[in-house]
């Protein structure tokens, strides 16, 4: 697979600011220059795909149209086991226009019946597109369960609800590091490292 050199310039095909944190510092060891999809004013084209590896790509390759550079996007969300996996691919869609994820966790709360089965798990995609319209998916996983009330004011999104697997803290709770250690986006970009990167 084409692999990254050290010293590209990548823009990050994100509008999401905890993302674009934890993406940045992913890749931080790499020598790869990044730009983000906001300081270069790219649009945000509709998601439409029905899974996140087909939205990443519609994001990793208009965000190389626009701009011209290798672009790396992430499709992620949080997906409950009693919702049927919802809101999955709609999870920033649950948080409305104005992003209000506090909102969105109590909506998730209270769409799930008294005995509903609580395992949850966040999953990512992570798309890299070169301007000649190459790309590469990778994706990632991390299980576990909603908690109600949401717990920690760190990460973003449904970050408070999730607890990892056999865990104590939230991923709202934990420090940047540890929720790096075993997350979704985290999976996904392993193997995008073994992949495409030095
Ligand atoms: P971009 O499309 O610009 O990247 P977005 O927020 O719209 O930003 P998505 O369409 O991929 O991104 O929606 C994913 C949503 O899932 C995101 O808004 C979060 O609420 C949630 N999510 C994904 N990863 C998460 C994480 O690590 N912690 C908490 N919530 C997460």
């Amino acid at each position: 697979m084409r692999r990254l050199i050290r010293g590209t310039r990548l823009v990050l095909a994100t509008h999401n600011k905890g993302k674009l944190q934890e993406i940045a510092a992913l890749l931080a060891p790499h020598e790869v220059a990044v730009v983000s999809a906001g300081a270069l004013g790219l649009d945000e084209p509709e998601e439409d795909a029905p899974d996140f590896t087909g939205n990443a790509r519609i994001k990793a390759l208009a965000a190389t149209e626009a701009s011209g550079l290798i672009a790396l996007a992430d499709d992620s969300g949080f997906c409950v086991a009693g919702l049927g996996g919802a809101p999955g691919v709609h999870s920033a869609r649950w948080a409305g226009p104005t992003k209000d994820f506090v909102g969105a966790m109590a909506r998730v709360e209270g769409e799930l019946a008294d005995d509903a089965d609580r395992r949850a798990w966040f999953a990512a995609a992570l798309c890299l597109a070169w301007p000649d319209g190459e790309t590469a998916t990778f994706f990632g996983r991390v299980e576990g369960s909603m908690v109600w009330p949401p717990r920690g004011k760190r990460g973003f999104g449904y970050d408070p609800v999730f607890l990892p697997a056999g865990g104590r803290l939230t991923f709202g709770e934990m420090a940047p590091e540890a929720k790096e250690a075993i997350s979704h986006r985290a999976r996904a970009f392993a193997q995008l490292r073994a992949a495409c990167l030095t």
